[in-house]
């Protein structure tokens, strides 16, 4: 008689049981209407992003950590459970919900005023509006504090120009998050130039969000660019509350942690796929999964799966303590589960032969993805150093 990995590991004693039953609501949505499209969405290097919103909006994943404004005020591991099934179909699903809710809702959630957040956030939840979350440039990726987007006052409106690169969902989206630097003085540091994020809805006149083109990954998601050419808005289009790197720094806690969980579906996925497709193929007279270097794959890998589940679990608690979580914790979780990760769809993608270089099998397709979530969301690198940083208590990241 065979198990399941996730009846070996017995998850049913690491998460809650209402907890796995909402995360079954979510898988079975996501078979119904997305997993069969999938290969030929990733082949065709596109995703219909505003049908799907308007699904997931639905089911109640949009924003669903959040509290009020239509959002389901969930607990981070019900969230996270969330991500660990959307991610099991494709990377570029799970990032559609990460920016929508951890990035650009979240946002306004935590530093909006309450017009912004009565506007935008439950039409977002709904998946009525798509909104994005532009920080990167493209002079400056892991190092946000050198942007170059300027906003500067011109009586009370603001003016924005600048460039914004490697942004998902730009293209279709309704709203942006937008970080600019302001001509205030930075306390800290005594120069000009304070990070503050603008609500700024895409139709507005000096916006424009050319699509990325020739992506090799992630390619069931749409990234664009945001240029600003004197961009226009007024007063009230200012996040009030945040000020400084902490604004946008914030988010990304969020949306890093959704991607801790995340991954674990797609090492599931590749794990799940390749048990199958080694059970029924037949060489030498037996199935591939009868021979001892196949069963040492598949037992690394459940090795290594299991691994970033408790990982993830024990992040999940953590953020849903009182104490809460530190960005230092997840910058753990972010950098060891998605490399782990890639691992395992890397290696178990063998076990398929020529099949695995195809759209059928997604061990392969979950790999190449995992390549732009080990760059995205602070790259590996930065991560490696945010913690040792927190254990040697030396910066390292510059002079
Ligand atoms: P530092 O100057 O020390 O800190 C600035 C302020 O921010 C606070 N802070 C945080 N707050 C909340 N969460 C965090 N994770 C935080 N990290 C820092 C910090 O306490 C400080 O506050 P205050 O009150 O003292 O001013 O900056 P740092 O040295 O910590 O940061 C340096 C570094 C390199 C770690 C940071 O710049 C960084 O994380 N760089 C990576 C940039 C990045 O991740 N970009 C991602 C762009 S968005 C994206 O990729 C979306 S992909 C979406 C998808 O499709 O799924
Ligand atoms: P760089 O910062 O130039 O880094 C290049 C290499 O140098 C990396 O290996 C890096 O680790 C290394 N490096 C940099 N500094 C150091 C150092 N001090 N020490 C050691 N090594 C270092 N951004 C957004 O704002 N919003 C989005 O929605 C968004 N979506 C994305 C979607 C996709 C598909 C991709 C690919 C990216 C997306 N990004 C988004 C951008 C992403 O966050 C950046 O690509 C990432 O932060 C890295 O920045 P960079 O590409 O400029 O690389």
């Amino acid at each position: 008689k065979t198990k399941t990995p996730d009846e070996i590991l017995q998850v049913d004693e690491i998460f809650e049981k209402e907890d796995l039953e909402w995360a079954g609501v979510v898988r079975s949505w996501l078979n119904e209407h997305v997993r069969d499209n999938i290969g030929d969405w990733y082949l065709d290097g596109t995703i219909p992003a505003r049908e799907l919103a308007e699904g997931l909006g639905e089911l109640g994943v949009l924003g669903m950590h959040l509290e009020g404004y239509e959002c389901a005020g969930s607990t981070a591991t019900q969230y996270g459970l969330a991500c660990r099934e959307l991610e099991a179909v494709d990377s570029g699903l799970r990032s559609l919900v990460s920016v929508q809710g951890s990035l650009a809702m979240f946002s306004i959630h935590h530093w909006g005023s309450e017009e912004q957040k009565q506007e935008w956030l439950p039409q977002m939840a709904a998946g009525r509006a798509i909104g994005c979350f532009g920080l990167t440039e493209p002079d400056v990726g892991s190092d946000p504090a050198g942007m170059k987007t300027r906003a500067t006052k011109d009586g009370s409106d603001w003016i924005l120009n600048g460039a914004k690169m490697w942004i998902t969902n730009s293209p279709v989206s309704d709203v942006m998050v937008v970080w600019a630097k302001t001509d205030e003085v930075d306390e800290k540091t005594g120069e000009k130039g304070v990070v503050r994020g603008f609500v700024v809805p895409t139709d507005t006149p000096g916006v424009e969000t050319p699509e990325v083109q020739r992506k090799l990954s992630l390619r069931a998601s749409i990234t664009g660019e945001i240029v600003l050419d004197n961009v226009r808005l007024p007063e009230s289009a200012m996040l009030p509350k945040a000020s400084g790197l902490k604004g946008p720094l914030s988010a990304l806690s969020e949306a890093r942690y959704g991607i801790v969980f995340g991954v674990t579906g797609a090492a599931r996925d590749s794990l799940e796929e390749a048990l199958r497709y080694t059970d029924t193929r037949i060489q030498f007279d037996r199935p591939l999964s009868s021979f001892q270097i196949s069963q040492q794959k598949l037992a690394k890998a459940f090795g290594e799966y299991s691994a970033i589940t408790l990982t993830a679990a024990h992040i999940g608690r953590l953020k849903d303590s009182a104490a809460g979580v530190r960005p230092e914790q997840i910058s753990l979780g972010k950098m060891v589960n998605v490399d782990t990760a890639m691992n395992i769809a890397r290696d178990l993608r063998a076990l398929f032969g020529g099949s695995g270089i195809t759209s059928e099998y997604s061990p392969l397709r979950h790999a190449i993805n995992l390549e732009t979530v080990l760059t995205y969301e602070g790259t590996h690198e930065v991560h490696q150093l945010t913690l040792g940083r927190a254990m040697t208590g030396i910066n390292a990241f510059a002079n």
